[in-house]
Parts: structure tokens; sequence; C-alpha cells
């Protein structure tokens, strides 16, 4: 008997829709977060997949999220911010409201900014900023998570892994995307890692004596490390300055100690810009999307492969053949829908 199932995106989503539905989360919430889980395992992103699952759901019986939470967008004084109040529910909802918000704001000042407040946070930024792309807009997106990163030259958790993801639109092509932790690897990767029983790659993470270690349980009881050294440090740093205190959110050590625990999914802010490319480029010459196309052309002619590439191709095959499971992961998800809340 093959080891591997394979389910259509649409099978997998009404499964995932279904058991966050028993799990008690209404259909905003419900919606929003089946569609990024769902997208991120079509994409083979196994570390925001179906994986996540069994986190939001202890996260729900915790009461660490608001399960009938039903975003509100929020007037604000300055034209070119919009901001959305998650009210305690998950930030995808809020992303989804305030969207078209924010494109048709940023198509009119030529930049505009979401800021998310009040929400719990536990997915990929890809799918946001390619949400922009698709707007025909340029898209960053970052935010804090929880006290989980030593700063470069320390030795103690301080800095959450803090994903950043940049979108460029692309005429005839999916957008260019990329979106990365600032830690080495997201936290996720170590917790596949030690599920699966395999030792890190070394330069991931230190002990909780600071000291390096390969020892997933080692490396979530100790601190993980910046990509890239200090840079990766200083990165992190600015996404808890924009991402948690300009936007008047919690910063990653605030989110740790609100909770108390990394166990489950932390409560802070997230931060989307859009800028529009044409508005940016107007009366200067060439056109900045051709622009782009002859670097990612030189890209791609030296061998190189772009960002989000590797995902374009999964999405491809995942929409072609299927999305590929294990039993267990397919046993698992008929046990969450079976036994709901009681199965976490
Ligand atoms: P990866 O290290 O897997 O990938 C980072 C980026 O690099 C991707 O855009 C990837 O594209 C690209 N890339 C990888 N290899 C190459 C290559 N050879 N050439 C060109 N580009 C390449 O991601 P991370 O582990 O850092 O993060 C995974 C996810 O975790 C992200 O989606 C992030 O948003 C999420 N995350 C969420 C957090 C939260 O608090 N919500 C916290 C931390 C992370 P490709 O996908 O095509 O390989
Ligand atoms: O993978 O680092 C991670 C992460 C933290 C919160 C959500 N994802």
């Amino acid at each position: 008997m093959s080891e591997t199932v394979a389910l259509t995106v649409a099978n997998l989503h009404e499964r995932v829709e279904a058991i966050f539905r028993k799990a008690g989360l209404n259909s905003v919430q419900a919606g929003a977060i089946t569609r990024v889980i769902v997208a991120a395992e079509r994409d083979n992103c196994k570390s925001h997949g179906i994986y996540r699952i069994e986190g939001a759901l202890r996260t729900i019986k915790a009461a660490k999220v608001a399960p009938d939470a039903v975003p509100e967008l929020l007037a604000q004084d300055a034209a070119a911010i919009v901001r959305v109040d998650a009210k305690g529910g998950f930030a995808n909802p809020a992303f989804e409201l305030g969207l078209p918000a924010l494109a048709e704001r940023a198509r009119s000042s030529g930049i505009a900014a979401l800021a998310i407040n009040n929400a719990v946070h536990f997915s990929a930024l890809w799918v946001e900023v390619e949400a922009l792309a698709g707007e025909g807009l340029a898209g960053l997106a970052m935010c804090p998570s929880y006290a989980t990163v030593a700063p470069t030259g320390g030795n103690s958790p301080l800095l959450g892994t803090n994903p950043f993801a940049f979108g460029w639109p692309r005429r005839e092509q999916p957008p260019y995307v990329f979106d990365s932790a600032t830690s080495v690897p997201a936290r996720g990767e170590i917790e596949l890692h030690r599920r699966a029983g395999k030792q890190l790659p070394e330069g991931w993470a230190i002990d909780s004596d600071g000291r390096p270690t390969t020892d997933p349980v080692a490396a979530l009881a100790g601190a993980m490390l910046s990509f890239g050294g200090d840079k990766g440090s200083a990165i992190g740093t600015m996404i808890e300055l924009l991402a948690g205190a300009m936007i008047g959110d919690l910063t990653s050590p605030e989110a740790l100690d609100l909770l108390g625990t990394t166990t489950l999914f932390p409560r802070h802010g997230e931060l989307v810009i859009a800028l529009s490319p044409g508005a940016f480029a107007a009366g200067r010459p060439g056109s900045p999307f051709s622009r782009a196309e002859t670097l990612f052309e030189a890209t791609v002619g030296q061998g190189a492969r772009l960002p989000s590439q590797r995902r374009f191709s999964a999405r491809a095959k995942s929409e072609r053949d299927g999305i590929s499971l294990s039993r267990q992961e397919v046993a698992q998800l008929d046990r969450f829908l079976e036994q709901g809340l009681g199965a976490v």
C-alpha cells in the first residue's frame, strides 16, 4: 500500500475548514485560516501547512484566541494608514478585511500601510504579499512573534523569528516573492526536525547554557540564532520596532510575557506596506516592470532560481496531481475532525 494519499486542494480545504468549525471558530475565522494553511500545504511549505492545525486547536482550547472574533476596520486620521483591529482573533481575517482599502489607498497615494492589532499569529506571510501583487502592487509584510531568538552576541531568547516578506507583480508570470524568518530557519522547522527524530544542521541554535547545539529539544529549550549573524539580528530588531512598538502592539518579549509559553500561538500585531511601482516611477525613464524583468532574466540566466519558484512548481503539481499527504497526516486530520478540541 502506498505510504501517501493525494487529496485535491478543494478536498483538503473542506476537511480543514470542517475541523475548525467543529472546534468552535466562526466562519470568518475558520475560512481565513483554512485558506492560509491549505495554501501553505499546497505549495509544500510544510512548516506552516497542516502541521499548524494542532497548534491552532491548542490555542483555541486554551482560550488564547477569540473564536467568534469579527475584525473591524477602524477610521483613521492619516489617509495612508489603514488599521484593522483583529479583536483577539487570528491575523488572517484581519488582513483579508484590510486588503481592499490598503490596495485602493496605495493606488491613489502611491504608498499605504495596513496596521493589524490584537491578532493571534501563526502563518506564512507570502500569501499576503502575493495578494498585493495580484492587485498590481509591490508589498512588504512583517511581524514580531514571541521571544525565541538570541540577538547576535547574546545568549538567550529576546527577538521573535520575525518573518519578512516582499512581493513584486509581474505581468505574464507569477509574482516575484520572498518570505523568510529572520532566524536561520522558522521555528516550525525545528519542531518538524524534533518530530522526525532528526538532528539540526549546525548554526541554527544554542542550548539553554548558550552553547551551540544540533539537538532540536535543546534548541527549543535554548535559543534560535538570527540568519546572517548581526545583519539578521538588526532586521529582526527593525521588525520589533516597526511592527511592534510603532503600531502600538506587542514586541516579541512582551508577547511571550503575556502568553507565558511557546506551545500556543502568540498575540501581537503585523505591518503590511503596499507600494505602487507605477506611481513611484512616474516621470522617470523606463517602465519599472520591464526593468524588473531584465533583472529577473539576468538572475535566472546565471543558473540561479528566483525565490518562490520552488513554491510555484509545487503549486502546479498539487493542482495537477493533488496534495500528497502521509497516511499519518490523513489519520490525524480524521482524528481532529472526529474528536474536535478533545484531540489536543
Ligand atoms: P525558507 O528558508 O524555506 O525560505 C525563505 C525564502 O528563500 C523563500 O522565499 C524561498 O523560496 C527562498 N529560497 C530558498 N532557497 C532558495 C534558493 N536556492 N534560491 C532562491 N530563493 C530561495 O523560509 P523560512 O524557514 O525562513 O520561513 C518559512 C515560513 O515561515 C515563511 O513563510 C514565514 O512567513 C513563516 N514564518 C512565520 C512566522 C510568524 O510568526 N507568523 C515566524 C517565522 C516564519 P521558496 O519557498 O520558493 O523555496
Ligand atoms: O515558525 O517561527 C515560526 C513561527 C512562529 C510563529 C509562527 N511561526
